[in-house]
């Protein structure tokens, strides 16, 4: 009981909620997936190289023909799902940690805002989130996770917007309570 209570976490929040659990993000039966890319959108390991195993080859195929100068750090383009259960695949791509006087923070908002936009542009309800940055480009994980609930919360707490579930899908157990304690200091 308690196990599964750390896993899997469930937050009225504004128009929606929000959503934290442990797992793979290839695997989130969810309408929109973002996946943490590099600013050449060129594949790579951790989640990309998961995403891109799982949704076969027609995801680079797109990504090179539409984007071919890449995609510039603190945004985010977008793709069809492939072979994943997305219909829509959005590659965001996040800062690399240089210590944290480079914008870094501002950068990482940035790949979320634009994600959840361009989510809402093509009607999507719900967006499944891995924890940007916070793996091959170092940034710290509590503060990478305070952005992102940030961010979120801001989202569903604004009228405006459309989208009324963010789900965190997080790889291991110490991104999941990073997420865990940046969701307890916001709400
Ligand atoms: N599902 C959910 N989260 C995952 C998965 C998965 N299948 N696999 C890894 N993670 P990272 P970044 C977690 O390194 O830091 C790539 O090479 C991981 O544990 O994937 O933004 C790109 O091509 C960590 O918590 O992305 C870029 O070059 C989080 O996802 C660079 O890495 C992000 O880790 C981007 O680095």
């Amino acid at each position: 009981m308690t196990l599964d209570r750390a896993k899997r976490l469930d937050r009225v929040c504004g128009r929606g909620h929000l959503h934290l659990e442990e797992g793979d993000i290839t695997a989130t039966d969810v309408d929109c997936v973002v996946n943490a890319a590099n600013a050449a959108l060129a594949g790579g390991g951790g989640v990309d190289g998961a995403i891109h195993r799982a949704g076969g080859p027609s995801i680079a195929r797109e990504l090179k023909a539409r984007y071919p100068h890449g995609c510039p750090t603190g945004k985010a383009v977008v793709t069809q799902g492939g072979l994943l259960s997305a219909r829509v695949l959005i590659h965001a791509v996040g800062p690399r940690w240089q210590g944290g006087e480079a914008g870094e923070e501002d950068l990482l908002r940035g790949a979320y805002r634009t994600s959840l936009l361009l989510a809402e542009e093509r009607g999507c309800q719900g967006i499944a989130f891995p924890a940007i940055s916070c793996g091959v480009y170092g940034y710290p994980i509590e503060e990478g996770a305070r952005v992102a609930v940030q961010v979120a919360i801001d989202w569903l707490r604004n009228p405006e917007r459309q989208i009324s579930s963010i789900r965190f899908v997080l790889f291991d157990g110490t991104t999941f309570a990073a997420f865990e304690r940046a969701l307890e200091n916001e709400v």
